[in-house]
């Protein structure tokens, strides 16, 4: 296992302008591997976990674009599934959001039958699960990141869907430049809303036989959509953008399991060194999103 120095790190962070990423994901009390845009492209093999290959934390713009789905890197496909109980918790863990970057953060799923490795990412059928926009003080979901939840977003999987196989998708829809641009980036950047997303692997269990109306990525949103070129000046409630949240039909009332930690490495040692490395890289990364912050990026 080789393992990403810091000079390195610094350098792959401020490449990438410091954008969040999902490192660990909590399904129903188990804490996986998500995908490390700073480790695990470096590490061989690559560590077990539940996410979607990655390969990059900046936007994707174009809401036709088949990115729109699970990021422009698909492969590899994830090697582990998550293991959670419909009406369960899943908690995103993003590394450092940035304040300018206020939107929606939402959280969509899609069943697939089959293995993984063969599923068309654009050929899945989303429904929209979960969704934060802003509270009555105007405050975002995205800020709360930064000043209440140490960067983790939680959402409850609907108690009535039906069992099976299933592709999660969390996504921020940043809206700082959905209008205008500020000053400094006036060269270089498109104005648009911006998608964060990253992909999953679940498999839910349950007795439930819901089986929401889905949306393909390209094609869930709309570019007529106001609430994807929303001025964030304006301050009035946020509309949501895209389909509704699904509404469960009925609550289950679930014991907690207790707390598993996935191991990334499967081997003690090595993973005593990944979590210091991912320790090290989300140090850095915060520092970039800090500069950010400081010029209002
Ligand atoms: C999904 O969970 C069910 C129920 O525990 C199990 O029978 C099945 O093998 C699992 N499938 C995968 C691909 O993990
Ligand atoms: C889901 O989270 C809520 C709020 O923290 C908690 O009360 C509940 O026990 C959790 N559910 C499970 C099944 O762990
Ligand atoms: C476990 O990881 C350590 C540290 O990277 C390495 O030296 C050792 O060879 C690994 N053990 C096995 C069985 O792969
Ligand atoms: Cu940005």
């Amino acid at each position: 296992m080789r393992l990403p120095q810091a000079a390195s790190l610094l350098a792959l962070a401020a490449q990438v302008h410091g954008h969040g990423y999902i490192y660990r994901v909590t399904a129903d009390n188990t804490i996986y591997p998500g995908y490390d845009i700073f480790i695990d492209p470096l590490l061989r093999p690559a560590p077990y976990r539940i996410a979607y290959g990655g390969g990059q934390t900046g936007p994707v713009y174009d809401l036709n674009s088949k990115d729109m789905a699970c990021q422009g890197v698909h492969t590899p496909a994830p090697g582990l599934i998550a293991q959670a109980r419909a009406g369960s918790n899943i908690t995103f863990w993003w590394s450092r959001w940035l304040y300018s970057h206020k939107g929606p953060i939402t959280a969509w799923m899609a069943p697939y039958e089959g293995d993984i490795n063969d599923v068309d990412v654009n050929k899945l059928e989303f429904f929209k699960f979960g969704e934060e926009t802003h509270d009555e003080n105007g405050v975002w979901g995205t800020e709360k990141l930064l000043d209440e939840t140490e960067g983790k977003w939680t959402v409850k999987i609907p108690a009535d869907i039906k069992p099976g196989l299933y592709v999660v998708r969390n996504e921020i829809i940043a809206l700082h430049f959905a209008v205008r641009v500020p000053p400094f980036f006036a060269t270089f950047t498109p104005i648009g809303p911006q998608f964060y997303m990253t992909c999953f692997a679940f498999n839910i269990t349950g007795d439930g036989t819901a089986t929401p109306q889905g949306y393909t990525f390209p094609g869930a949103y709309s570019n007529n959509d106001p609430a994807l070129h929303w001025d964030l000046e304006k301050g009035e409630p946020y509309p949501s953008a895209g389909p509704l949240v699904y509404v469960p039909s009925y609550d289950v009332e679930l014991e907690p399991k207790p707390e598993v930690i996935i191991s990334p490495t499967n081997n003690a040692t090595a993973d005593q060194d990944y979590w210091k490395a991912q320790a090290d890289a989300l140090a850095a990364q915060a520092a970039t999103t800090e500069f950010f912050d400081s010029i209002g990026g």
